[in-house]
């Protein structure tokens, strides 16, 4: 009887560090879901002389993010002189800026001016 009984505190305490283990987990794996999600959102890759999207709707303030993927170089130029040009991109170099004032915004790539894009900033 004696043995069953330390039989089962033991399995009691068991059961509480893999609980507890289990919510350390979950909570891990929120933050970690909601960090990348973030970051994701504005993220604009430069692939195949292209922008990938071609169009993102982000919120004042908001960062955005342009990557280059290709092995040429290539440049963000903002039309209407939104922000700073970017300076020539390396493979896999980015290229960060904070989208101001709600509007439409488009872009190019000055080495390939055929290369565009367009950013909408809605109210955040
Ligand atoms: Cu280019």
């Amino acid at each position: 009887m004696k043995t069953l009984t330390q039989r089962n505190k033991k399995m009691a305490l068991l059961c509480a560090i893999s609980f507890l283990n289990l919510s350390i987990f979950a909570l891990a794996g929120e933050m970690k879901e909601a960090d990348t999600t973030g970051n994701q959102q504005n993220r604009i890759e430069i692939k195949d002389f292209a922008f990938n999207p071609q169009t993102v709707t982000v919120k004042s303030g908001e960062k955005i993010t342009w990557i280059n993927r290709d092995e040429e170089p290539h440049t963000v130029v903002s039309v209407e002189k939104q922000f700073k040009k970017s300076t020539a991109l390396d493979t896999d170099q980015e290229f960060t800026i904070t989208a101001g004032a709600p509007g439409t915004y488009t872009y190019f790539c000055s080495v390939h001016p055929k290369m565009t894009g367009t950013i909408v900033v809605v109210k955040s």
